[in-house]
């Protein structure tokens, strides 16, 4: 701009002294006039372009693909993990699914992809190989998300572990970070007596596409946040529609059986929010995975116009939905699938309360049965996974499913082996029929290895359950959830009681407490939970616990108790 003033003002100079003659200088005055309001006008479209501030995680994907690191690995499994970049090791190799864990350095956490949490011997047995190498520092905890994290690895071993991994059809990319996360379907898919939809070859299929074949997937390696998708197959909404950010429930429209279509739940230290409906409705075949990408394309693509990439707290689908109207974030869907969409059925096919699957159950297959085996917490030794693996071959046809309470189901057991099996020693800790309060205990990992964690949590919440169990008399279930920090991984909203870690002070110094919340419902009436206590410190919670479920889950005091 200075530039061309001055030479304006050479001109217009010039003009005075009739250097140049009128002609001349009336053109040199158009070519200014052109050029100074083309710049105005560029200046006018920044200015009303929004001024988008980048999180500090979007400037770092901006610089460098998160992705990118995957052909980077062997070259940090050289040069060891301290003297890899931070950012990096921090933050990008969780594209690839491995967490530095700052609380054990160098012993990395490694979270896997099971779409509809299905696994076979072959592959559990590998696992427990990976982990057993590392002795005390090596286990496994299955997640909430239907899925499993490997504890201790080392970065040198990686390129290894993902060789093995590869061999046996399994993948750990794009687990973490601003990617779809593990899906989630119906635990006893293709076993369910009242089964309304097999979910697995569809979420299989969806697995595919999103990361590529396990590959990765660079179309949907910098979503604005992560992304959290479920199918349920079922009458019993096994897979907690309501928080997901895009979740399948199964629904009749003219007879064809398909899905309801509910987008944008979630829970955070911020926001804890339902999913709720966009009034489409899919048949069961192709189209949930062509909407699917669609939606995750509509998500990304305006994550940047709609102010999705400047707050990491207001990232989630659901502030999209919130920005556009449900109205409108359905018409964007539709013009990027390319079709018109029917509108939802009715009603769903949600009918039941939600199970636990735990115990001996027919299946669909005449003279077969499939077990619950309850995992305390979900935590597993590498013994123990050794063990799940061969008793899924002597006595199953080799299949383990993973469910989202952290426990795991044994399908295919023959009626004629079933009860050798039960007879197994492994039973004894991973039992079929536990304590009404430790039977439906999930955690999330708590402070032994995440660095957001105010409190540990599967220890403590292993022992008030137990401890609780020993002195009430309790008819039903009690869904009791912990999670260590506000973040909510252990879903304590979705929970008849849930813990949310915190920190209060009693007697002068700083000590583990919780939130308490109640109220959670789960299956065909599901709706989050809310807070009833703040910063109860964690040594005084057993007694206000014990009355609770005395006043509200009709608990009795068992004799000398
Ligand atoms: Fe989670 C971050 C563990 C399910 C909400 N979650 C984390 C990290 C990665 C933080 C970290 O880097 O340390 C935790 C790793 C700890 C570790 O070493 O294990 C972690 N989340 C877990 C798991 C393992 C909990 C468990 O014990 O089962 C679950 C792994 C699921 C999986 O296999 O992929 C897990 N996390 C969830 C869920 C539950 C769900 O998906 O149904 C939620 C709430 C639902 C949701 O996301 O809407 C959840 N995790 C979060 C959040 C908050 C997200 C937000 O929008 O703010 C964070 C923090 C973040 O992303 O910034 C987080
Ligand atoms: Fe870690 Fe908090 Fe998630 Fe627990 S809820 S795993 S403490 S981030």
């Amino acid at each position: 701009m200075r530039f061309l003033h001055i030479i304006y003002a050479i001109i217009a100079k010039s003009e005075v002294l009739c250097i140049f003659n009128y002609k001349l200088s009336l053109i040199l005055n158009l070519i200014y006039k052109s050029l100074l309001t083309s710049v105005i006008d560029k200046i006018m479209v920044v200015a009303s372009e929004p001024k988008v501030k980048l999180n500090k995680i979007e400037k770092a994907k901006a610089d460098k693909d998160g992705l990118a690191v995957k052909d980077e690995l062997e070259y940090f499994a050289k040069i060891g993990w301290e003297a890899m970049d931070k950012t990096d090791l921090e933050m990008r190799l969780k594209w690839l699914g491995v967490f530095f864990r700052p609380v054990t350095p160098g012993k990395f956490m490694l979270r896997l992809r099971i779409a509809n949490g299905t696994l076979n011997s072959a592959q559990m047995r590998v696992l427990a190989e990976i982990v057993q190498r590392y002795g005390d520092d090596g286990s496994a905890d299955i997640t909430t998300r239907q899925n499993i994290q490997l504890r201790g690895i080392r970065l040198e071993d990686l390129p290894d572990i993902f060789s093995k991994l590869k061999a046996v059809g399994m993948t750990s990319i794009q687990s973490g970070m601003d990617n779809v996360r593990n899906l989630t379907g119906s635990p006893i898919a293709g076993i369910d007596p009242d089964e309304l939809f097999d979910t697995r070859e569809l979420l299989q299929k969806l697995e595919r596409v999103i990361t590529n074949q396990g590959e990765g997937n660079y179309a949907f390696s910098n979503l604005p946040r992560k992304f959290n998708i479920a199918i349920e197959g079922g009458r019993d909404n096994s897979i907690h529609a309501e928080i997901n950010d895009l979740a399948f429930v199964p629904a009749y429209r003219d007879d064809v059986l398909g899905f309801n279509v509910l987008v944008g739940g979630y829970l955070s230290a911020q926001r804890q929010v339902e999913a709720v409906p966009i009034n489409v409705w899919v048949p069961a075949n192709d189209d949930v995975i062509k909407l699917s990408i669609a939606i995750l394309t509509v998500y990304t693509q305006n994550g940047l116009t709609e102010g999705l990439r400047e707050n990491r707290q207001r990232a989630r689908l659901m502030w999209l939905v919130d920005t556009w109207g449900v109205e409108r974030f359905r018409a964007e869907v539709q013009e990027e699938f390319g079709q018109t969409l029917a509108t939802a059925a009715l009603k769903d096919e949600i009918t039941q309360d939600k199970k636990d699957y735990l115990g001996v159950h027919p299946q669909k297959q005449q003279g077969y049965k499939f077990v619950g085996l309850h995992v305390p917490v979900g935590r597993l030794s590498a013994d123990q996974m050794f063990e799940v693996a061969r008793l899924a071959e002597v006595y199953g046809q080799g299949e383990i499913r993973l469910t989202v309470e952290q426990n795991l189901i044994i399908p295919y057991i023959s009626e004629d082996k079933l009860e050798a099996f039960l007879a197994e020693p492994l039973l004894e800790v991973f039992s079929i029929n536990p304590a009404p309060l430790t039977r439906s205990l999930v955690s999330c990992t708590g402070n032994n290895y995440c660095n957001f964690a105010l409190i540990e949590t599967k220890q403590r919440a292993l022992k008030l359950a137990r401890e609780l169990d020993e002195e009430l008399e309790i008819s039903d279930r009690v869904r009791i959830h912990w999670t260590g920090c506000p973040n909510s991984c252990g879903q304590p909203q979705v929970a008849d009681i849930g813990f949310i870690g915190t920190k209060a002070r009693k007697d002068g110094k700083t000590v583990e407490a919780v939130d308490i919340y109640t109220g959670g419902k789960v299956g065909h009436e599901a709706e989050l939970g809310s807070r009833i206590e703040k910063g109860v410190a964690c040594d005084d919670l057993k007694p206000i616990i014990r009355d609770l479920l005395i006043q509200k889950f009709g608990a009795r005091p068992k004799q000398n108790h």
